[in-house]
């Protein structure tokens, strides 16, 4: 049998263990990309490992995501992080310059390579070419310093595409398609490759709002062919060279494979609040819009705002829509002008945002008070606009424009125009004046990192307790996201401290978690968390392990965890469980007194847990798929404190 473009790219990175879809395997990373949000901590983490610069072929470090600066907190941050990139030889990218996975694709994706980025977005690369995987901000530092990366070894589904799309239906509308099929749960461990012979009808960055926003089925990534088309891509961007041709083989093995036929789809949007909840915009219409924000990730690049300008001319935004546009990088930005798009867009009324997160993540731009929003961006979750009533509807440009005009939710094949189709630039006009490219120093030791009064040293942990005895401090339902556990948007300014950031675990749950987990905690009882299905869904902030670390959290006890978030949760010496009969979750409540006893021994034989409902008198049996590596990490509490350890000698090294 043949092998898919997946299992080529792993096997060409592979540093531990071997092809086995389910079994740890270990691959070396070529690339790394950190963004502002969890790159101070990614980068404090570095420095406590004390390594004297980078190990990987390329690692860029982008600030992009707390731009807004109300506070000296964010500066302060951005001034840490470009000290930090002098010091190590990373590439800054300014704020102002762009998202970074807008950025990396246009500049530095490679056919072929391995990225790991801290943000769950990373795999929008997968569009060039490339294994792009979203991690904790730790495993990215570790990356940094030459540490092979861990995950399951995935199964790997083809997405076969035929057809071709109609008019007014974007790449879009496919991934919307894509996780009506499959769902926001149920994916891990899996890698989504798309095949077939309508792959050739996207372009690079029309496959990387695929990519993207595959993130959202909670698969491990998401991946094309690198074909003629990419070398068009790489061609206009100046980096023929970096080209190289990456197909599956005709008899290529895959787990499964779904077929879509793209002249079927139809203009689609996810609705409030997950983007699994899928709809066609033709079931909505006429529902009148208070917002538009087009930009995000997911939906910026220069054919993304140059349809909207074309859609837009000659129309002003409807009275009562507020329509936000933020160029994904400053070479759309730059590009769009050129071109004259960007005096179309500003002619129509639109506010043009920086190139940056901004909306997308809650920290501008909230819509009002029960406020309709209908964004290009690829999260909904309740609250992370930054309002917590608002009602927000994920569409494509095509759709968003539409309604910015019309003023209600629209089909835009209703709209009665021509379709317009972009021609793109054969060359874009290329800048990297905002990107600050690492000199050789001579002494970096010498160099002087910044450091604000809002930046801590990263918090350790003690090892796993002997014995659990602690309360069900939380029970929440299913899909509780990393937004829910620790909340972006205003709150993201305390990110480099983690016992200010702390206070606002679970704030919009329930506010008074905090408070209480911190006396029991200083009661020297332990925290646990009682979770639903698909626990720690979306972003990949590791504080959503961190701050509830801090807070004395030692358990996690759920029907289903996402990838990510499990990672996080074992790199901060949390432990993750899962009932071993669902129904079980229904046989605890909140403020339960719950023990474990013999855990950390329990756990260091491979031997079967039992939680104890001392409040209801009952045992329930859980589960935990630790590997070898991960139990030793639980058992130090975390990744620092094995690391730590390990130097000192403390650990047998046939065993270390
Ligand atoms: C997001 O889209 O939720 C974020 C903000 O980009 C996060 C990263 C973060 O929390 O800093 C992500 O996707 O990983
Ligand atoms: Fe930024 Fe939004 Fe993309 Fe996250 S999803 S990286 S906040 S644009």
């Amino acid at each position: 049998m043949g092998k898919s473009i997946t299992r080529k790219l792993l096997e060409s990175h592979i540093a531990e263990g071997s092809w086995n879809p389910g079994s740890e395997i270990a691959i070396k990373i070529d690339q790394t990309l950190t963004q502002d949000a969890t790159g101070t901590m990614a980068y404090l983490q570095f420095e406590a490992t004390g390594l004297p610069k980078i190990e990987t072929e390329l690692s860029v470090s982008y600030i992009d995501h707390n731009t807004i600066q109300i506070g000296f907190e964010n500066a302060d941050d951005h001034k840490y992080l470009q000290s930090i990139a002098v010091k190590y030889g990373i590439i800054l990218s300014r704020a102002g310059n762009g998202i970074c996975h807008q950025v990396h694709l246009e500049r530095f994706g490679k056919p072929g390579k391995t990225l790991l980025g801290s943000d769950s977005h990373t795999p929008t690369c997968g569009g060039i070419g490339m294994i792009a995987i979203g991690a904790g901000g730790l495993d990215v530092a570790l990356a940094m310093g030459g540490a092979p990366f861990y995950l399951v070894c995935p199964r790997v589904v083809k997405i076969n595409l035929i057809g071709r799309l109609t008019p007014w239906v974007s790449a879009k509308d496919l991934i919307l398609e894509v996780l009506r099929i499959f769902g926001t749960r149920g994916n891990v461990n899996r890698v989504f490759e798309y095949g077939g012979p309508g792959v050739k009808t996207f372009s690079v960055p029309e496959r990387a709002t695929i990519t993207n926003m595959g993130a959202e089925c909670g698969v491990t990534t998401s991946v094309f062919p690198s074909d003629d088309i990419t070398k068009t891509f790489l061609s206009a961007q100046g980096r023929l060279s970096d080209w190289s041709e990456i197909t599956a083989d005709g008899d290529a093995e895959y787990d499964k494979v779904v077929e879509i036929n793209l002249s079927k789809l139809v203009p689609l949007s996810a609705t409030p609040h997950s983007p699994g909840n899928i709809a066609t915009v033709e079931s909505l219409q006429g529902m009148p819009v208070d917002q538009v924000c087009i930009g995000s990730c997911t939906n910026s690049s220069y054919k993304d705002l140059a349809t909207v300008a074309r859609i837009m001319k000659g129309h002003v935004a409807a009275p009562n829509v507020s329509l936000v546009i933020a160029p994904g990088s400053r070479q759309v930005m730059q590009n769009i002008e050129k071109a004259g798009y960007l005096g179309n867009l500003i002619a129509s009324g639109a506010r043009i945002d920086p190139a940056a997160c901004g909306f997308c993540i809650g920290n501008s731009q909230s819509p009002s008070t029960r406020g309709i929003s209908l964004r290009t961006s690829n999260r909904n979750f309740e609250g992370r606009s930054g309002t917590h009533d608002a009602q927000v509807y994920l569409v494509s440009c095509e759709t968003a424009a539409a309604a910015a005009i019309t003023g209600k939710i629209t089909d835009p094949r209703k709209l009665g125009m021509k379709y317009p189709r972009i021609t793109m630039p054969g060359k874009f006009m290329i800048d990297d004046n905002m990107f600050i490219f690492p000199k050789t120093i001579e002494d970096p030791s010498l160099v002087d990192i910044f450091r604000g009064p809002n930046i801590g040293a990263p918090p350790t942990n003690d090892p796993f307790p002997a014995d659990i005895k602690g309360t069900a401090t939380i029970k929440v339902g299913d899909k509780v996201t990393t937004d829910h556990i620790i909340p972006a948007g205003a709150r993201m300014k305390y990110r480099s401290n983690v016992p200010k950031y702390s206070e606002f675990v679970f704030e919009t749950v329930d506010a008074g978690f905090s408070a209480r987990a911190r006396q029991i905690r200083d009661a020297g009882r332990h925290n646990i968390i009682i979770g639903g299905e698909s626990y720690g869904e979306g972003s990949s902030r590791e504080h959503a392990a961190i701050c509830p670390m801090f807070l004395g959290v030692k358990v996690v006890l759920a029907k289903s965890f996402q990838r990510i978030h499990t990672d996080n949760l074992v790199n901060f010496g949390i432990l993750p469980i899962t009932f071993k009969n669902e129904t079980d979750y229904e046989r605890i409540d909140q403020n339960d007194e719950l023990e474990i006893v013999n855990a950390a021994k329990s756990i260091a034989d491979g031997q079967p847990l039992v939680v104890r409902n001392k409040t209801k008198g009952m045992n329930i049996e859980v589960l935990y798929g630790l590997t070898a590596r991960q139990q030793q990490i639980i058992l130090a509490g975390g990744s620092l404190s094995l690391q730590r350890k390990k130097a000192e000698g403390s650990i047998d090294k046939n065993h270390g």
